[in-house]
């Protein structure tokens, strides 16, 4: 009699496990569900992510031209064609950059050097000249030039040039007077004396 308390217990037990292992088995049910799910989400993901759907999209429109490259449709034909852009050579489904400045197909100035750019090029003026002609720029005329206070501007092509005036010499950078005096390029007579000045002399006549 004292036992079947016990098997009640015992019963109530596998019960309780039978309930536990049958919630058990549908909680497996629907983390399983929930796997598949996300395995058929990521299925459907993976070629988005890595862009098939973009290639077969190009593909299905039969679209394999280059990103610099249009497909157009050629004058007595019935296919479209890949051709490249300007600044590009190539079939259409590789187009690569033109040099232009290799080619020497660019219409850069004379007094301008060619700098390639992907699908283009651009002319860059030589010092000394602009605009879009790259025309000599007269340093003079607009007083950009560093001649001397005793020098004469004179423009030249692409550049200037300092010379120092009349009675002055060049030393380095400046224009320094001369002394026709000391150096004996007076032409003062005799009875009259040298006097130097600043860009010239005087001649003087000598206190008898
Ligand atoms: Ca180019
Ligand atoms: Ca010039």
């Amino acid at each position: 009699m004292s036992q079947e308390p016990n098997q009640q217990d015992t019963s109530a037990c596998k019960v309780s496990m039978r309930r536990f292992a049958g919630n058990a088995t549908t909680r497996n049910m629907i983390d399983l569900l929930l796997v598949i799910i996300i395995l058929v989400l990521l299925g459907i993901a993976a070629p988005i992510i890595r862009g098939d759907y973009h290639d077969a999209d190009k593909k299905s429109r039969g679209s394999n031209c280059h990103d610099n490259a249009s497909c157009v449709k050629l004058e007595n034909s019935r296919n479209d064609n890949c051709v490249c852009h300007a600044g590009f050579k190539g079939d259409g489904e590789v187009c690569t950059d033109i040099d232009e400045c290799e080619t020497g197909n660019n219409s850069c100035p004379k007094h301008a050097h060619c700098i390639n750019v992907i699908g283009s090029y651009t002319c860059k003026c030589h010092h000394g000249y602009q605009g879009n002609h790259c025309l000599d720029v007269d340093e003079c005329k607009l007083g950009i030039h560093t001649c001397n206070g005793h020098a004469d501007c004179t423009n030249t092509m692409g550049s200037y040039k300092c010379t120092c005036r009349i009675g002055y010499y060049k030393d380095e950078m400046f224009c320094k007077d001369i002394n026709e005096c000391k150096a004996g390029s007076h032409s003062c007579t005799n009875g009259t004396k040298c006097l130097n000045t600043e860009g010239s002399y005087r001649c003087v006549k000598e206190s008898s």
